[in-house]
Formats: C-alpha cells, structure tokens, sequence
C-alpha cells in the first residue's frame, strides 16, 4: 500500500488576473490543497513556447491535478466542484438536477452577459488610464448601458432568494465575484453595484466569506 501523499493541485497564474482568483475561490471552498505557479505577465512569460504547451492560447490560469490538465476558469471550477463534491462546501454545485440547473443559468448569464460589459470596463476605466492608453468614452457609455441592464436583472432576482441560484452559496455566486470586486475596488463603480440594494447586499455577503478574503490576501502578497 502506498503511502505517499497526493501531490497538491497546481495553478499557474498570478492571483490578481480575474479568471485565476475564479479558480483559487472555489479551490479554497472546496478545501482542496494546491500551489499557485507564478506566470508574470509583464514579462509575457504566458506566451513563452513552454507554456504555449500547456495552454495553447497563452493565457491564465492552467490547471494540473493528478494527471489531468485543464484550461478556462469556469471549467476548471465545474470540474473541482465534481471531482471534489464531498469535500469542504459540499452545496457549491448543487446536489440535485433542478439546483444544477439553477447554477448553470446563472453562470451563463455570467459568462455570456456579466463577463463581457464588465471586462470592457475593467479595461477602459482601470488598465487604460495606468498604462497610458486613451480610454474610448463612447465604449465606456455602451458598456456601462449594458451593466446597468444586467444589475437590474439580478437586483430583481436577488429580492426573491438570498443568492443567485436559490438559498445557498454556489458557484454561480462565486464565479461573479472576480469581476464584480475589481470594478468595485479598483473603479468608481463601487457606487453603481452598491445602488441597487439587493445586489449590494448580495455582494457584501460573498465577498465577506473566508475563501475569497484568502484570494484577495493572495492578491496583496508578493508573488513567491
Ligand atoms: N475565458 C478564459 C479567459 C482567460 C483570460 O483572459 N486570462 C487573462 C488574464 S485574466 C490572460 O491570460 N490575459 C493575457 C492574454 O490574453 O494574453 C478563462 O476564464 O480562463
């Protein structure tokens, strides 16, 4: 009988990129041990010819566990969520057909409304002006229509059930908080999310919970 311990999950990618934390957050939820590898974008270590052979679009996170290799945050967080379905928050992906359903709706109302407005905007309000980009004030007002039209759909949703999918945290809320708080945090849009009452309280919840203060702890240390 072996008695060697598994070796802890790997995910290469610095904690600050959005779609990293996504990963950390549920891995932290799910008490799952892993390592972060460092991947400095500054230096486009993420386009290197040895990383292009793990993740073939040069992008963050790349995930290893055991002999498994995935890419993309959100399937990357389904698969931690199956594999380790008895461990830590055992309600994350839900535990009958109907609540997976739920949680598949409102990730991809994540993904294919939430992500999109929001990453225009982390880009034009917070990147363009550090990097010395000229910020394009007609896509900032286009992408900020649409936020307001998203936040609305969840402000409504959100006075009928504590959190996205029904009563429970789940990964559906998980999966926004990447976006939302650094919007939140790194912009004046604080004042947007938190005007509408059931979102701003939604939003105080989640990222009060212990895995992501750890995430955002990750993102305020020096990369080892
Ligand atoms: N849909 C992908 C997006 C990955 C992504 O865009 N990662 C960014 C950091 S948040 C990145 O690698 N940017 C560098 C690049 O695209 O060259 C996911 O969720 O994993």
């Amino acid at each position: 009988m072996s008695t060697s311990t598994p070796s802890p999950a790997k995910v290469y990618g610095p904690p600050l990129s959005t779609a990293v934390s996504r990963v950390l957050a549920c891995l932290l939820e799910k008490h799952v041990p892993f390592q972060v590898i460092n991947v400095d974008l500054l230096k486009r270590e993420h386009k290197s010819p040895q990383y292009i052979k793990l993740q073939p679009f040069g992008q963050v996170p790349f995930f290893q566990d055991e002999t498994i290799s995935l890419f993309e945050s959100r399937a990357i967080c389904r698969y931690i969520s199956l594999k380790y379905a008895n461990k830590g928050n055992t309600k994350l992906y839900g535990t009958n057909p109907l609540e997976k359903a739920s949680i598949e709706q409102w990730l991809e109302a994540e993904s294919q409304s939430f992500n999109q407005p929001t990453l225009t905007l982390m880009f034009q309000l917070a990147y363009a002006p550090q990097v010395n980009i000229p910020q394009d004030e007609g896509l900032i007002k286009q992408n900020l229509e649409k936020l307001v039209k998203v936040l609305d759909v969840y402000n409504k949703r959100l006075a009928e059930s504590k959190y996205l999918a029904g009563d429970e945290f789940t990964l559906a809320d998980l999966s926004h908080l990447p976006n939302s708080m650094y919007l939140v945090t790194r912009t004046e849009l604080k004042e947007l999310f938190m005007s509408k009452d059931n979102v701003g309280r939604w939003l105080e919840e989640i990222s009060g919970r212990e895995s992501w203060k750890k995430v955002v702890e990750m993102q305020n240390s020096p990369p080892s």
